[in-house]
Formats: C-alpha cells, sequence, structure tokens
C-alpha cells in the first residue's frame, strides 16, 4: 500500500456572483436577487465600494451609509467544470467572515459561525464531473448576536462604542469591525483567503510545522505533519533544511493524524536569528514532503523563554532570546485595514519596515483584531519584529457555555497549528483587558464572582490547556493587562508585577509627569492621542469641515472626550495654536511629548523595566487616534520622535520636580563607550555652559550620568540638550507655554532632489523646537524630524513615489513651536 501521494490544487478564487437575500433599506438601490460580479477573497462592502455602487465608507460620514450591508444577508456563488478522476477533493477555506453556510450542487454541506476557523471539508460526495455550483449565504452576523444575545441566561456584557453593532462578544469575529474607539463600524462579509480545492489521491496533506529547540551544541527541529489518511496507508515523510535531512516512512492512519520527526542541525551550521537590534534575522527554508507532495516555509533558528520569576520583590516579564534578555520596545498592532480588499503584502512590509525604522523590536498582536494574515508573519520574521501575540478576545466578558468553549477550541487548534513555526512570536496572552472588564459594567461589578467563574473557565480551565496542548514551546500568559498565571487581581494601576496598561495620562487627564509615578515591570499599553496631519484630514474632510468640532472631524474621532482631552493639555502645556493646521501639528508634537516622557522614564528603570508598548503603531482608516502613523503610512511626529527614544543606546533625561536626570541606556547586548555631552543654552542660542563624560554602560544597564539641580537655572530662559552615541535630545525646563521664547526665523534655505528623492536644508537664527517637516499627501519619509534647531541641518525625504522637484517644493511645510501660535 502507499506509495505516491499528490494532490492538484484548483483556485476557485477570482470572479464569483453575489446577490441580495434579505437586504436591508438603502439608498442605492441594491435590491434582494439584483445580480453582482465580487472578486474573492473579497467582501460585499469592498464590491460595492470598489464599484462605487455605495460611497466610500473612509470619506466625511459616510459610514453610515454602509452599515446596510453588515446588516443584510447575501449569497456569494459561482459555477466551475472539474474533472473529478477518482480523487478525493478536500475544500480548504480560510477567513470566512462569518455567519454562513455552504451549498454544492444545491445540497447544504457546512456552516460557518468563526472567523478564525480554518476549515478543509470533504466534498467528495458532493461533487460531480462536469459543471459543479458552490454557494455560500451568509446572514447577518449582527443577526446572530442579537439571537445569541436573546438566549442567555444572564448578560454577557461588552464595551460599546459610537455606531457600533450590538453584542459583538457573541460572535466569533474580528471584534473592531463592529467599531472601537478609533475604528468605524464595518462588520465586514466575505471571504478573505483564496478559496482551493484539492484533489487528492490516498492522502490530504493540510500542513507542517517546524520548531527548532537547542540542546548541548546542537538544534533539533521538531516537526509536526498534519494529514488526512482517505484510508490507513504508508508514506515516506521528508524534512529538511540546508543541506540536512530525516526520512521515515510512517503509516497514517484513517481520518487525522499527526506525525512527529527530528531533524539535528549542528548549532554552528546555521546563523541564529536575533530580534532587530541584536543581530541578523537570517531565515532558512524548511522543506517537509508527504510521498511527492512539498511544501515549505521559512523559519529562523533562535530559542526564546519568557521569565516569570520573582526578582525586585516582584514577577518580573521578560523576553530573552538566544540566552539574551530583551528590553522590548515598540507598540500595539491592529488590523492594517478595515476593509481587507485594501490590505496587501506591500503595505504590511512597508509598516514593519517602518516598525524596524523606529528601532522596534516588538508589536503587540491586540486581541481585538485577527489572527494575521501570513504576509505579517513573513515581514515580522524578516525585520526581526517580536510578537507578543493575544488571542482574539477583548474588551468584553465573554460566554463561558459549551457552544462558545467548542467553536474557541477549534480555532484555537487551528490558528496554533498554522502559527507555531513562526520565529517572530514571543508568547500567547489570553485577552486584551478582558480580566479588567470584570470590574467595567454594571453587570459584572454587582456579581463579579459570577462572571470570575466564566472568565476562569475559558481562559485558565480551557484556554490555557489547548494552548499548552499545542504549543510547548512558548509561554501563555492569561491576560494583558495582569500580575501572572493564577492571579485574578485587576492590575490595572498596579506596576509591580506582570505587565500594565497605563492609561491615567490619557482617560484620567492627568500630567505627563504622572508617567513619573508608576515603576512597571513591562507596559504594554500607554497612549496619548492626535489629530492626523492636514493633507490626511484632507483625504476624508471637505473644505468647510476644517475644524476640529466640525461634524466630519468629529466623526473621525471614535473616543467620546479625545478632542477635549486634546484641546485641555493644549491649554495645559502650550500657547493656543492659533490656525486648524497649527492646532494638527501642535497635537502631533502633544502626543510626541508624552509618549516620550513615559519611555524615557521606564527605560531608565532598566532592567527593573524591561518593555514598553505604546498604544498603537497604525490605524485602520483616517481618524484622530494613539498611532504613530496614519492610516496612509505618513508619519506622525511621535514615530520621528521614537526612532530616538527607541535606540539601542540612548541618552535618557528627564525632570522631575526641581531635577534633572541624565543618563545613558544601553539595552544592546554589547556593552558601550560614549561620550555624553550637557548643554545648557539660553533662547537666544548661546551656550550658557556645558558639561561632559566618558560613560561606559554595560549591556541592559543605566549608567547615571548627571544629576542637576535647577534652582540657580533660568528655566524660563533656556533649554539642555544631551548627546550620546550620535543621538541628541532637548529638554524644556518649564511647561512650553512659559518658556519665553525667541523669533527663531526659520527658513529652507535649499531643497534639491537626490537619488533617494529630496534634501532639505533648513536654518535659524535662535534655537526652534518641535521643528517638523510636512511633505503633504506624497508617500515617504523623513530621515529626520520633530527636532530642536540651533543653526542649521540638512534632512532627506525618501520618496516612495514619482514626485518632481517642482511638486515636492509645492507640497512641504515646515512647523515649529513658535510659529504653532499663529493664526496662519
Ligand atoms: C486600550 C486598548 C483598546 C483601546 C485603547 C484606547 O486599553 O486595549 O481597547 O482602543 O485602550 O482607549
Amino acid at each position: 500500500m502507499g506509495g505516491v501521494i499528490s494532490m492538484k490544487a484548483v483556485n476557485l478564487s477570482g470572479s464569483w456572483n453575489l446577490k441580495g437575500s434579505r437586504v436591508e433599506k438603502n439608498n442605492y438601490g441594491i435590491t434582494d436577487g439584483k445580480e453582482y460580479k465580487i472578486k474573492i477573497p473579497g467582501t460585499v462592502q469592498d464590491t460595492f465600494i470598489d464599484e462605487k455602487i455605495v460611497p466610500d465608507p473612509y470619506y466625511a460620514d459616510n459610514e453610515l451609509e454602509t452599515l446596510f450591508i453588515g446588516r443584510s444577508d447575501w449569497d456569494i456563488y459561482r459555477t466551475f467544470d472539474l474533472k473529478k478522476e477518482n480523487l478525493k477533493w478536500i475544500l480548504r477555506l480560510e477567513k470566512v467572515d462569518t455567519v454562513a453556510t455552504l451549498f454544492v450542487n444545491g445540497s447544504a454541506v457546512s456552516s460557518f459561525d468563526n472567523e478564525h476557523r480554518i476549515f478543509e471539508i470533504d466534498l467528495t460526495d458532493f461533487l460531480r464531473d462536469g459543471s459543479n455550483t458552490i454557494e455560500f449565504r451568509f446572514t447577518s452576523s449582527e443577526t446572530l448576536a442579537l439571537e445569541r444575545n436573546s438566549k442567555l441566561k444572564y448578560p454577557v456584557p461588552c464595551s460599546r462604542y459610537m455606531n457600533d453593532s450590538p453584542n459583538r462578544n457573541l460572535v466569533r469575529k474580528a471584534q473592531c469591525n463592529a467599531a472601537w474607539d478609533w475604528g468605524l463600524c464595518l462588520q465586514s462579509i466575505g471571504i478573505h483567503e483564496d478559496v482551493i480545492l484539492y484533489g487528492c489521491e490516498n492522502v490530504y496533506y493540510k500542513s507542517f510545522s517546524a520548531v527548532p529547540v537547542l540542546d548541548h551544541g546542537n538544534w533539533t527541529l521538531k516537526f509536526k505533519v498534519y494529514t488526512q489518511a482517505f484510508k490507513k496507508c504508508e508514506t515516506e515523510i521528508t524534512c529538511s533544511v540546508t543541506g540536512f535531512e530525516t526520512r521515515k516512512t510512517v503509516e497514517l492512519a484513517k481520518g487525522s493524524n499527526c506525525s512527529e520527526m527530528y531533524l539535528t542541525v549542528p548549532e554552528e551550521a546555521v546563523e541564529k536569528w536575533w530580534p532587530n537590534g541584536y543581530g541578523t534575522q537570517t531565515l532558512y527554508s524548511v522543506s517537509v514532503s508527504v510521498g511527492s507532495e512539498t511544501k515549505t516555509r521559512n523559519i529562523g533558528f533562535r530559542t526564546i523563554e519568557v521569565k516569570n520569576g520573582t526578582t525586585f520583590g516582584g514577577k518580573e516579564l521578560v523576553v530573552c532570546v538566544n540566552g539574551q534578555d530583551i528590553f522590548c520596545k515598540g507598540a500595539n498592532w491592529i488590523p492594517l485595514d478595515a476593509r481587507s480588499g485594501l490590505m496587501n503584502r506591500d503595505r504590511y512590509f512597508d509598516i514593519l519596515e517602518d516598525a524596524r525604522f523606529a528601532n522596534m523590536n516588538m508589536l503587540r498582536v491586540w486581541g481585538g483584531g485577527w489572527y494575521e494574515k501570513e504576509d505579517f508573519y513573513d515581514a515580522c520574521d524578516q525585520y526581526g519584529i517580536l510578537l507578543w501575540h493575544d488571542l482574539m478576545f477583548s474588551c468584553s466578558t465573554y460566554p463561558a457555555e459549551k457552544w462558545f468553549l467548542e467553536s474557541v477550541k477549534e480555532e484555537l487548534i487551528d490558528q496554533i497549528r498554522r502559527l507555531a513555526s513562526r520565529t517572530c512570536i514571543a508568547l500567547w496572552c489570553g485577552n486584551n483587558e478582558c480580566l479588567g472588564a470584570l470590574t467595567w459594567y454594571e453587570e459584572t461589578i454587582a456579581n463579579r464572582e459570577r462572571y470570575l467563574k466564566d472568565y476562569e473557565k475559558l481562559y485558565t480551565d480551557w484556554i490555557d490547556k489547548i494552548i499548552t496542548e499545542e504549543d510547548q514551546d512558548r509561554m501563555y500568559w492569561p491576560s494583558s493587562p495582569c500580575a501572572g498565571p493564577g492571579d485574578y487581581s485587576d492590575n490595572w494601576h498596579s506596576d509591580g508585577n506582570g505587565d500594565m496598561h497605563y492609561w491615567s495620562v490619557w482617560h484620567e487627564r492627568k500630567d505627563f509627569e504622572d508617567y513619573h509615578n508608576v515603576k512597571p515591570r513591562f507596559c504594554s499599553e500607554f497612549g496619548y492621542q492626535s489629530f492626523p496631519s492636514l493633507s490626511e484630514v484632507k483625504s476624508f474632510a471637505p473644505d468647510d469641515q476644517l475644524n476640529l468640532t466640525s461634524p466630519v472631524m468629529e466623526s473621525h474621532q471614535r473616543n467620546q472626550d479625545g478632542n477635549s482631552i486634546i484641546i485641555e493639555m493644549f491649554a495645559r502645556y502650550f500657547r493656543m495654536p492659533g490656525s486648524f493646521e497649527n492646532q494638527l501639528y501642535l497635537s502631533q508634537v502633544q502626543q510626541a511629548l508624552a509618549i516620550e516622557t513615559a519611555v524615557i522614564y521606564w527605560r531608565s528603570l532598566m532592567p527593573y523595566c524591561m518593555g514598553t508598548l505604546y498604544w498603537q503603531l497604525n490605524d485602520v482608516w483616517p481618524v484622530s487616534s494613539w498611532s504613530s502613523i496614519e492610516y496612509s503610512g505618513k508619519y506622525k511626529a511621535l514615530h520621528y520622535s521614537a526612532r530616538r527614544f527607541y535606540r539601542g543606546v540612548t541618552p535618557l533625561m528627564y525632570k522631575t520636580g526641581d531635577k534633572v536626570f541624565v543618563k545613558v541606556a544601553n539595552d544592546t547586548k554589547d556593552n558601550a563607550k560614549t561620550d555624553c555631552v550637557l548643554q545648557l543654552i539660553s533662547f537666544s542660542g548661546e551656550t550658557v555652559w556645558e558639561k561632559k563624560k566618558k560613560v561606559e554602560v554595560k549591556s541592559i544597564s543605566v549608567e547615571d550620568v548627571f544629576e542637576l539641580e535647577l534652582d540657580d537655572i533660568d528655566t524660563e530662559g533656556c533649554f539642555l540638550t544631551v548627546s550620546a552615541a550620535g543621538t541628541e535630545s532637548c529638554l524644556l525646563l518649564t511647561r512650553p507655554k512659559a518658556a519665553r521664547l525667541e523669533n527663531p526665523n526659520l527658513s529652507v534655505d535649499e531643497i534639491s532632489q537626490n537619488k533617494e528623492g529630496f534634501s532639505v536644508k533648513l536654518s535659524d537664527t535662535k534655537p526652534a523646537f518641535f521643528v517638523m517637516l510636512d511633505a503633504g499627501n506624497i508617500r515617504g519619509r523623513f530621515t529626520d524630524n520633530n527636532f530642536m534647531l540651533n543653526g542649521s541641518k540638512t534632512v532627506n525625504f525618501e520618496c516612495k513615489e514619482k514626485v518632481t522637484l517642482q511638486e515636492f517644493r509645492k507640497a512641504l511645510r515646515v512647523y515649529n513651536l513658535y510659529s504653532s501660535s499663529e493664526d496662519v
């Protein structure tokens, strides 16, 4: 028996038909039974938007015009020809979004209600030679959510947002599709991955995982090869990597099989994979053949451990790669776009490279989105970006009833098997803020016991066990934030153990200096909002809406108090910005200042604190939010600051009360030597004094360099700059509104074109602060931005599109603090 195993793939992606079967009232003439073409992978929303049948929901308040799509029911279908050839036919489906029944040649085959699952369905008995029809009958996930809600024994509350779809927590679908405090409601309906039919002889070869383990000078690659055999049979499995190979004849039982194989690779035969900033990211192609069917994937050789021992009197959270403790620097990741039709490999690679540009080494895949596309993980592996990976539960209670648990179990098995080999994934985390959420709602406050019981049932008794069984190589961290396994306290404001989310400066409107009042072991969320830049605003707001409180600007601000917090902080720290444009600019300066204040202080606590991930890297649509990169890909001031404050060896300067502390941090794996220069400079530009010290900073440590009493310093007339290891940073000694700034007479002296884009020469006669160059909607980035200028400087713009010098010159704007209170 056995022998040749081969599979034939029939890709059913491409043009399908679409028609509504229960279409809600709308203004676009879309009615039940009316036929359209739809591209699969794709969604109903993308189809109507791309065809301009409905307006773009990202523009103005058009979102409201597209809500009906997610509330309606749709059929998506096609015909195709097939030669059955006596094969078994398996349909592979991934990211079916979400509530649907599959019909093949008129017979109901399977139903779906969990977007995170991967389905492999045997269609052999339903298919015929010649023409076949395949049809997905989708129903609105909101309808199912409401129905499930009506059947609950007691309420299972979740957080609510503007324009949201209710009871999102009762359907396993990206939670932020239902709206969030930075996202529109776009309850997508469709299929986000290719639909592929596999014709198989005896065996369907599903997938494999390969995980490297280092032991006494050798790597052992642990393989798991997943197959489905249609009858008992023998086959040969071959696993290989970079010239090493192992081969075994295995007997497959009828049904699902997981064959384990091991391959030894001497440690010196491969280069290790390191996170960004710690070494190179060498990846090796691993291949596994089952019979004559071969699959390949890239992996890196590295060990990973998350330490949670007791140090400094509390529970640490330290990510350790190849035996090296890593200071985790980065941000939180939300889905790339609210419209999956606009996601593509280039965009994933661009934004992950943006993270690398800002010296990040970790992103947190936040639990309100989805298990990402392969392109995302490919980019993280390639750029050395570790992942803190939440499971997809967020800001909510969830049911602990059997139907829910079973669905979650299938989802986790599918996803963990898919992602187990990913070099970049450092840990699995149970959820986002669901432990905290136990104290958020009337119902949970009134009966915390009941909800805590359900919480334990879901995350401890159920999910923890599934993860441990499926992935022995990664830590399961129960929740973000939390104090650690077995601790169900609300870790919201406690900083001694595990990870914390620190939101008091934003949501509670505390001063920026309040970041100095907490000493997190690992801060996995803290954020500060800003408005998008003018060109970004213009992409969604017509000219008559260019005002912070216009209806369109308010519809692109989803945090109820967002605008008022930003404006109140202007009043607390800055002179009021004059024009709309300056309000946008200053909000970005303010955001950068807030996050920088936190990171500089928390990095100074290393190794007590071993991670800072700010909220949030990206946006799913153009909106006022906590992101450091605008929806279009343009960097906000914060992203440029992050590039400085996340450098491996960097000066840290902060003011607490009347004292200024100057330190140098080194979170690289090598010891560092640098000169540290501190200067006190007047606002007219004269250096009042200069101090210089040679500093040696060991790996993963911080060296105190200077400590300064401000008593004898004219804090309103001077500022400090510090430079070390090629990075300069500056500190105003009062709130900026009190500083006696002088007119810097900032000027653009020369703009020229070069190989990468453009070069801009700037100069001033007096120090200028938060100098921010802006190239409008021309795609690209500056090599430096949001800096202090005292003299002259040339900054390059790396341009990502074809633009003439004239166009660039026309688009270029330069902002600075002094001019921000002007009316223009
Ligand atoms: C956090 C996140 C998100 C949210 C953000 C801003 O705590 O987990 O749910 O978008 O706050 O409020």
